[in-house]
């Protein structure tokens, strides 16, 4: 092995080596662990090779010729100066006044964020998002800013795709050193279902500041400001963009909606500017805002507030990119979009199309369309290899103005109601969504606030509940854990409370807590939890670890005990990841940068009478093999 290391180092191989290189090279003799490591990846792929990917099985599996992923060429050997340069030199303010200044649309680009957790259930991995983050830096150095952190994928990327976010995030920006990265964060939610103690979400938000996030959408799940101040305080201290955000909902045009008419709006808006906000985020999650509706509330939220306002919204109805459009001639200053093929449908709309559609205009972005295209391209192919995770709308829907859930959570419930065998009553599910909003007083609804609606309307459909029944003191329904917690106050407060009514069935006349959730949560002691974490599971923790385990203790816990059996698993191909390896067939990993493994699956063995088969493999030149337990 440690020949194998001297004959591959490249200081070795460029003949640049003195006599003292040995000596001055100790990753030379690293060979114990990297074997280890190999040996953990072989084990991975000789499992996946036998038995399948548990959450690839019986699904759709991609085109078999499916062309790999090309990167561009970069246009730039450099990457240019971008919005990067401009908040470290400059910081947040200046970022601020600068984005008012501009008559450029700034445009946000979702793919690495919404745009799968929107596409593919979340699934996309690290691997396919940092080969192309140089090529963004080089190619669309003008843009405002990438999404490539927060929402659902933090626990996914333990929890189903077994590798650490924070890696993902620091490998993004180093690749990508000139353009903003930017991240959702659920207020005091964190990036998880539930209010957690203030010094936990303080120290998540130093954490995702320092690992490399630089903007940040901070939003709550019932439009509560007071809510929303210890993440944003976190935020400016940080000196990072806080961008205070707004959720959408109902209709400001529509009299019969008038709890969330322009009035609302403006008022939170100016809340969100006292609080602190240098940037106002209009977060659209359900793609609910037509057209005319972005014109009047635009308008009114540029006369209102002096912060520059960035709009995001989603194209369930496809009519998003009309709004986007409206938004722009009411003087947005940023609007979000996802590259091409991840756009439409409950992801953002188009971001060629628009880049295109301004162009020539007083408001053109600026960005290179070729280049836009060209990095379509790659994600084309990208989303190829992800086909078991397609479980999208065929058509656009103006249902969603009935049932108004969030593009994140549409495929989800609908792959809950299916796993509850109501794939069929998929429109009762969507006119109960509506029902239990309006139950419940007419709230925003996304992550958390709309998983609690979510489950409650697919009880309601597979109890065969009706709105009325479930109001009826007289009828007895067990309300799902989830809309007890809501409405006892532990996501906070909607404007105007929960109705009473619902929340005496619900509570059974408990009182419900009025305060915010945080102010009775006792600061959590985290070198304590982290020792303990540590002595559970017998690995050491570094702070993204611990941060990562405050949010989700169980994911966090079961992703480390993973991790000591298959190792480096990030650094797979994401087709070798899901459906493992076939004789023959040969692919590299590289698990650290310049040590790459070359691998070839050579045959599998006939099961034994133990119930093992032996997977052959040539690491590196050398024979391996591998024993794994055929559970298929
Ligand atoms: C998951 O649990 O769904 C995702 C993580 C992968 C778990 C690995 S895949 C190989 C082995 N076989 C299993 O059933 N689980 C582990
Ligand atoms: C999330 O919180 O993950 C969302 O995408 C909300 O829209
Ligand atoms: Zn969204």
């Amino acid at each position: 092995a440690f020949v194998t290391n001297l004959l591959r180092h490249p200081t070795f191989l460029n003949n640049e080596y003195s006599t003292r290189f040995i000596d001055e090279t100790p990753e030379l003799f690293d060979f114990p662990e990297q074997r280890d490591r190999a040996t953990k990846i072989l084990t991975y792929i000789a499992d996946i090779s036998v038995n399948g990917h548990p959450e690839t099985l019986g699904r759709v599996t991609p085109k078999s010729d499916l062309k790999p992923p090309r990167c561009p060429e970069l246009r730039s050997e450099t990457p240019p100066p971008g919005t990067r340069q401009l908040l470290d030199e400059k910081g947040p303010k200046a970022v601020a006044d600068w984005m008012k200044a501009q008559r450029q649309v700034l445009v946000t680009d979702t793919t690495m964020r919404d745009g799968h957790q929107s596409l593919l259930a979340t699934r996309m991995r690290s691997i396919d998002m940092i080969r192309i983050a140089r090529a963004y830096g080089a190619n669309l150095p003008q843009l405002f800013s990438v999404e490539c952190w927060g929402g659902a994928t933090f626990d996914v990327a333990y929890r189903f795709l077994q590798e650490c976010p924070w890696q993902r995030l620091r490998d993004i920006r180093a690749q990508m050193p000139n353009i903003m990265t930017q991240m959702l964060l659920r207020a005091s939610n964190g990036v998880g279902y539930t209010n957690y103690p203030d010094n936990v979400v303080q120290s998540f938000v130093a954490q995702a500041a320092k690992s490399g996030v630089d903007v940040f959408r901070v939003f709550d799940s019932l439009n509560w400001v007071e809510n929303m101040r210890v993440a944003m305080d976190a935020v400016i201290e940080a000196e990072k963009v806080c961008e205070g955000t707004i959720c959408y909902t109902g209709d400001v045009l529509d009299p019969d909606r008038a709890k969330y008419d322009i009035k609302y709006y403006v008022g939170m808006a100016r809340e969100l500017e006292a609080a602190g906000a240098h940037v106002l985020g209009l977060k659209d999650m359900a793609g609910l805002m037509k057209p005319p509706a972005a014109r009047a509330l635009i308008a009114a939220l540029k006369d209102a507030v002096g912060l520059p306002i960035h709009f995001h919204t989603h194209d369930t109805s496809g009519i998003a990119a009309a709004s986007v459009l409206a938004a722009v001639e009411a003087g947005v200053d940023a609007v979000d979009a996802a590259m091409d093929a991840f756009s439409g449908a409950t992801s953002q709309p188009c971001l060629g199309s628009i880049v295109a559609a301004l162009a020539h205009t007083d408001r053109d972005t600026g960005l290179d369309i070729a280049a836009i295209r060209e990095i379509s391209n790659y994600w084309e192919a990208v989303r190829g290899q992800y086909a078991a995770f397609e479980a999208g709308l065929q058509a656009p829907a103006s249902e969603v103005y009935l049932h108004e859930m969030p593009g994140g959570q549409f495929t989800n419930l609908k792959a809950q109601a299916r796993s509850l065998g109501l794939e069929e009553r998929w429109h009762e599910v969507a006119q109960a969504y509506a029902d239990v909003n309006l139950m419940f007083g007419d709230i925003v609804k996304v992550t958390p606030s709309s998983k609690v609606v979510g489950d409650m309307a697919l009880m309601m459909v597979s109890q065969n509940l009706t709105r009325a029944q479930v109001e009826d003191p007289k009828v007895d329904v067990s309300f799902p854990d989830s809309v007890i917690d809501m409405l006892s106050g532990n996501l906070g407060q909607p404007p105007g409370g929960f109705p009473d009514g619902i929340v005496k069935k619900v509570l059974k006349g408990k009182k419900p807590s009025t305060e915010r959730p945080g102010k009775k949560l006792a600061p959590v002691d985290l070198n304590a939890v982290r020792a303990e974490a540590e002595a559970k599971l017998e690995v050491k923790l570094d702070d993204e670890d611990l941060n990562g385990y405050l949010m989700y203790p169980k994911v966090f816990s079961d992703y480390a005990e993973r991790h000591k059996t298959y190792g480096p698993v990030r650094s797979l191909p994401t087709r070798t990841f899901f459906y493992g390896m076939e004789p023959g067939e040969e692919i590299t990993a590289e698990i650290d940068p310049g040590k790459t493994l070359e691998i070839r699956l050579q045959a599998i063995s006939e099961t034994n009478d133990e119930g093992e088969a032996k997977v052959f493999f040539d690491l590196n030149g050398q024979p391996r093999t591998i024993r794994v337990p055929d559970r298929k």
